[in-house]
């Protein structure tokens, strides 16, 4: 009979502290949603950043266009950490592209799809080779296809 009558009045002390106790636990709770769901926020922010605003600011990077020294076509670029650029080449000829890199991070693992090309490039001077046979666009990225820049055959 006690017990049923504290169920129905659960205004004793222990009734009141359990009462307390669950409302602190409450409040605790909503405490760590809310800071999950900062913490969610500002991964997406950071994402947004990375995938959004970095290559939309320096998506284009530098154009260039080769010219031909003795047999082989050159063309040069400075490479900073948004793009690979731009460069403009013709079909059929040998192609030493130099670039000077001030990047950091992923973009420095450069990769070409098209002429097979995988390169870390470093601090400085870095060149690659590739002679394109087919006219067209082939894209220069990233390993991880972050970064992007262009290869324009003509
Ligand atoms: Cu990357």
């Amino acid at each position: 009979m006690d017990n049923r009558e504290n169920k129905r009045h659960p205004n004793t002390k222990a009734a009141r502290a359990a009462a307390a106790q669950k409302a602190a636990e409450d409040a605790k709770r909503k405490k760590r949603k809310i800071f999950i769901f900062c913490g969610a926020g500002a991964v997406a922010l950071v994402a947004l950043i990375i995938f959004v605003v970095v290559p939309l600011a320096g998506g284009s990077g530098e154009s260039s266009t080769a010219t031909l020294d003795g047999g082989v076509q050159t063309v040069s670029t400075n490479v900073s950490s948004t793009s690979y650029g731009a460069v403009t080449v013709k079909a059929g000829t040998a192609v030493k592209w130099t670039m000077n890199f001030t990047g950091r991070g992923c973009i420095a693992y450069m990769v070409i799809p098209e002429y097979g090309i995988q390169k870390t490039l470093k601090p400085g001077v870095n060149t690659v080779t590739f002679t394109p046979t087919k006219k067209g666009t082939y894209t220069v990225r990233c390993s991880m296809g972050m970064y992007k820049g262009k290869i324009i055959v003509t």
